[in-house]
């Protein structure tokens, strides 16, 4: 790797390249991006200015950044196989929670309804909660999960659509383990406009699965949906930043909301790197990483429910396990997801503590864990190496006090990962 001249940055940023190597992010979204990646956006676009889109630009010297942008916009259609006749895709979002609001900015007015899944069911602060703009400025109503399987509720969403006329409806989440019926929201937007005789825009957030649904392993919005939200970092293996894609007939409206909306010039030198991303999502073994993830997702909570732990919902679908950590073969364990997550973090696995649906503790303190496999997939871990981590996971949860038990743990993590290096 380049080294700056700069020690003292250099010397942080190997610190964290150390700790990167020797301990195991399994923050659900997190993910390791390839070389390649990594290089892309170390290049000369970051020295440029280009408010506006191709072709229509407010600063001169734009040849490059036009070419680099559209490339950019046909790979990110065609990882998912959408056809430009109808799709359109702005790829300048900065990140996913700027693509959700410049959406919201583009559609709807101040005050508008927006029907989201809360944030304690699974959803995303940028969904409607009250301290995000989207709580701000806008009317918000909640769809949650069903008591008996924490399963979405449909009839839940759907009588709340019926009650509250939405302009808006998401569908997509940040801890939720299963598929989601994307077209039971185009059947419910249906219904709406019977009633009311407008129907509602339905926006996907697939922020977390969208390298699943590229990968042909996990639902896709993009039949049912009108606008489609992202991140690229998470299970797409890219750059920090974010897309949204939108029919045709939204185009003008989401231009204008992402610029002048909320961004000024976009940053084409991550742009860059999401063009090389996404020409990886399209190269064809990334297929097998997809569904390697789902596999190693599903061998985790496997495990830990053999092991005696309260796997929410019995299992997943995607790249997300959540755990209750708050008992274990029905008896307390004396621990929240706070110590949890510290405790893992001690022994060299980085995951976070999580709220769980209907969690009488506080998001401090929840009852949950957020487990997700995506990143240690990049890594080259098989379903065997996964169980072996939630044996290491269970033995640290119930040693949580034990020094020298966590201790010997963090020697094995290290040891697996010297088995399992990071490309760079
Ligand atoms: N911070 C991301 C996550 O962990 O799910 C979402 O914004």
């Amino acid at each position: 790797m380049y080294k700056l001249s700069d020690n003292i940055v250099q010397n942080i940023i190997d610190l964290e390249y150390s700790r990167q190597q020797s301990e195991l992010e399994m923050i659900a979204s997190e993910n390791y991006v390839s070389k390649d990646v990594m290089m892309a956006y170390s290049n000369v676009f970051t020295n440029k200015y280009s408010e506006g889109y191709p072709g229509k630009r407010y600063y001169g010297g734009q040849e490059y950044v036009d070419q680099l942008e559209v490339l950019t916009q046909k790979r990110a259609l065609d990882m998912f196989g959408l056809s430009d006749d109808d799709w359109y895709v702005n790829v300048q979002p900065l990140s996913g929670a700027p693509a959700n609001l410049a959406v919201f900015l583009g559609l709807l007015k101040p005050g508008d309804t927006i029907l989201g899944m809360d944030l304690s069911a699974g959803g995303h602060l940028t969904h409607g909660h009250p301290l995000n703009s989207s709580g701000i400025y806008y009317n918000i109503v909640s769809y949650g999960v069903r008591k008996e399987d924490y399963l979405i509720d449909y009839d839940e969403l759907l009588s709340k659509a019926l009650d509250n006329q939405p302009k808006l409806i998401i569908g997509g989440f940040s801890a939720y383990p299963r598929e989601i019926d994307w077209k039971k929201f185009s059947d419910i937007a249906d219904q709406v406009e019977d009633k009311y005789g407008y129907r509602p825009i339905l926006m996907a957030d697939i922020a977390h699965v969208a390298g699943l649904i590229a990968g042909k392993v996990y639902n896709s919005p993009f039949p049912y949906f009108d606008v489609v939200t992202t991140t690229t970092h998470k299970t797409l293996r890219g750059p920090r930043g974010g897309l949204i894609y939108c029919k045709k007939q939204y185009q003008a409206d989401i231009n204008r909301g992402v610029f002048p909306g909320i961004q000024g010039g976009p940053h084409e030198h991550i742009i860059a790197a999401k063009a090389v991303a996404f020409g990886e999502v399209i190269s064809g073994q990334f297929s097998d990483y997809a569904e390697n993830v789902v596999k190693n997702a599903k061998a985790l909570a496997e495990k830990l429910s053999e092991k005696g732990w309260h796997v929410i919902t019995g299992g997943t679908d995607n790249h997300i396990v959540l755990l209750d950590v708050t008992s274990k073969n029905g008896s307390s364990t004396g621990i929240g997801g706070k110590i949890a997550e510290k405790t893992l973090e001690t022994i060299g696995i980085s995951l976070n503590k999580n709220m769980l649906p209907f969690d009488q503790r506080k998001p401090m303190d929840p009852s949950g864990l957020r487990i997700g496999t995506a990143a240690v997939t990049t890594r080259g871990f098989d379903e065997n190496t996964i169980r072996y981590v939630a044996e290491l996971i269970d033995q640290a949860l119930m040693n949580y006090d034990d020094d020298s038990v966590l201790s010997e743990l963090k020697s094995e993590i290290k040891n697996l990962c010297e088995k399992f290096p990071l490309q760079y």
